[in-house]
């Protein structure tokens, strides 16, 4: 990718996925996007990556909680909240993982994502349970085969642990690391960290130039799977979808930092309305 140049630079390898919105559209045209995980203490990871997918243009947002349901979230009741085992998967872009937990409740849930003919994203207990179960790992590279696009993205313990490596070794060679996950995966990947990598199957690797220490803090990883299922909802490709992504994400903490919110003390949740601000001066 090109570095930035202000803010209205256009990242020439995803500009063509940003389309100004017709005058005579509705809801239904920007996709719905469930973001399945939230398990007992952790239904933040699954708010935080909620309220990304809505601030980034999902046209509807569903939280589904492995654990117990809020009647609503309090700062966003744009935002649905259901139990994880009654969400209706069909025609919905689903975001597995954050906050999952590894219980068999969130397996059923990740299962039931695999089979979703829809675009999905793994994140966070998602990989860790698809690391755990060879099974589960072959549903995500069937996926691939039929046409159903999935994207990942794993900070490089979680890419460690699906490579069966030291994170060290995922380190020492992450172009490597990424590349060996997209194929096994069958599937595009984000691998995170100062410089993420995106691979994919086929295509030529890239790594996101934008980013700062100030996202090394809980909860960003949540905002950018929310990120991506936004964007898959809204009818990007995986690939381009990923590439904006990561360049979003790094971007907005970039121009918060700039502000002096950072690289000291930025939280997730102010990383989010900073996302909206870049999709819509981009
Ligand atoms: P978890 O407990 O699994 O953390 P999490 O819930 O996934 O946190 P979150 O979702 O908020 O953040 P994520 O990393 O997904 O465990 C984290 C553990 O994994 C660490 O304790 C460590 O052991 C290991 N780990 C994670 N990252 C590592 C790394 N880079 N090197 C070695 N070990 C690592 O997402 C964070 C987001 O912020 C990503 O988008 C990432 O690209 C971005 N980011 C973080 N630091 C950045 C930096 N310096 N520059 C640019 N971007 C950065
Ligand atoms: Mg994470």
């Amino acid at each position: 990718l090109p570095p930035p140049d202000g803010m209205l630079n256009h990242p020439g390898l995803f500009a063509a996925c940003l389309r100004p919105r017709a005058r005579n559209t509705h809801k239904g045209s920007f996709g719905d996007v469930v973001l399945l995980g939230g398990a007992s203490g952790m239904a933040g990871a699954v708010v935080l990556a909620a309220r990304a997918a809505l601030h980034a243009g999902a046209g509807r947002t569903y939280a589904a909680f492995i654990g117990p349901v809020p009647v609503y979230d309090d700062a966003h009741p744009e935002l649905m909240c259901r139990a994880a085992h009654e969400i209706d998967l069909a025609r919905k872009v689903v975001v597995a993982g954050p906050g999952m937990g590894s219980g068999e409740a969130a397996r059923a849930a990740l299962t039931a994502a695999l089979k979703s003919p829809m675009p999905a994203v793994f994140d966070a207990d998602a990989l860790n349970l698809l690391a755990s179960d060879r099974s589960l790992m072959q549903a995500l590279a069937d996926r691939g085969n039929l046409q159903q696009p999935s994207l990942l993205t794993p900070h490089p313990l979680e890419a460690a642990r699906l490579l069966g490596m030291k994170v060290a070794e995922v380190q020492s060679d992450r172009l490597a690391a990424a590349r060996a996950l997209a194929e096994s995966a069958n599937a595009v990947v984000i691998l995170k960290g100062a410089g993420s990598i995106i691979a994919a199957p086929d295509r030529p690797f890239v790594i996101n130039p934008t980013g700062n220490p100030a996202l090394a803090t809980g909860g960003t990883g949540d905002v950018l799977a929310g990120l991506c299922g936004a964007l898959l909802a809204q009818g990007w490709p995986a690939h381009e979808a990923a590439l904006g992504a990561a360049w979003m994400h790094g971007h907005a903490a970039d121009e918060l930092v700039r502000k002096g919110v950072g690289p000291i003390g930025l939280t997730a949740s102010e990383l989010i309305p900073a996302l909206r601000l870049c999709l819509n001066q981009l």
